[in-house]
């Protein structure tokens, strides 16, 4: 049984109440985090939630935790519920309060909510590869922050989905940013690209390990703007999240990317990044 965290309280999920006030359901007035759980074991959870404070932090949203502590919480949530392979979500609201746009009183206490939930891994998908669709995005130019409000993410995604294709890629002004819940990257002879870490794209934790793990292994990288028409022209493309670790994509627009299959330097980090994998099962809790 789901036991979801609610500001300092574990519970069933069926007894936990949030306020029809709160922040969070009016505006998307707050920020998240999902962190992979391998063997039951946190991966790089230190890295989540530093983010997850940079986040709240960047909303102006103090949290009354520590990156220590949302650690510890998220452990609690995995052991607790025997979560083996899934992942733990966790997120933070400004809070319940009357609605009105400007911040609530200093009395408003944020709302905490998480969960941990078995998820395999998406092990044929990284496999064999997936198909993606372009749109624009159309979403606001704060995208490093992790945060609730994800209109523009869901009706890409739910466009691709309605095109037989597992992600979307968003373009602005010409220009590759990012997936919809993902990061994008594309291999021209050789050499690593993806869009630099700046306000139009997550920097996602998944994405910092393949750049350190290309860095450990002599891949060259290219954190640097990319066209939607170089992107299509790449030998390989892939995408890197927390739950689809390195996907392979394997068509873009109903095109193949390459010779139609996951390339060699893809499948090279994917190789790689499950030694990391291996290496946190290794650890000694
Ligand atoms: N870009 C966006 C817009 C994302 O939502 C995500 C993760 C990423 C990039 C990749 O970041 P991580 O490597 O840190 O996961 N989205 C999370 C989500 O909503 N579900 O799973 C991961």
């Amino acid at each position: 049984m789901t036991i979801y965290f609610n500001n300092g309280v574990y519970a069933d999920k069926e007894t936990m109440k949030v306020s029809i006030d709160d922040r969070g359901y009016y505006f998307g007035d707050g920020v998240y985090e999902v962190v992979k759980v391998y063997d039951g074991k946190l991966y790089t959870a230190q890295e989540h939630f530093t983010r997850f404070l940079q986040s709240a932090r960047k909303i102006r949203l103090d949290l009354p935790y520590t990156i220590e502590e949302f650690t510890e919480i998220a452990k609690k949530l995995a052991t607790d519920n025997g979560i083996v392979e899934g992942h733990v979500y966790i997120q933070a609201t400004r809070g319940a309060a009357p609605r009105m746009h400007n911040f609530p009183g200093e009395d408003v206490e944020p709302m905490i909510t998480a969960y941990a939930i078995q998820n395999p891994r998406p092990l044929s998908k990284m496999k064999e590869g997936v198909a993606v669709k372009t749109t624009d995005d159309i979403r606001w130019l704060r995208c490093d922050i992790k945060s609730l409000n994800l209109l523009g993410n869901v009706l890409a995604k739910q466009e691709a989905y309605e095109s037989g294709c597992a992600e979307a890629v968003f373009v602005r002004d010409g220009i590759v940013t990012e997936g919809s819940s993902s990061n994008m990257f594309g291999v021209k002879d050789g050499i690593l690209y993806t869009h630099p870490a700046t306000n139009l794209i997550l920097n996602g934790i998944t994405r910092r390990v393949v750049l350190k793990l290309c860095a450990k292994h002599s891949i060259g990288v290219m954190e640097e703007p990319f066209t939607l028409e170089q992107f299509k022209e790449m030998d390989e493309l892939f995408l890197t999240s927390t739950t689809s670790e390195i996907t392979p994509i394997v068509s873009i627009d109903g095109n193949s990317v390459g010779d139609g299959a996951p390339g060699r330097v893809t499948e090279r980090l994917q190789q790689v990044f499950e030694e990391t994998i291996h290496e946190l099962k290794m650890e000694i809790n």
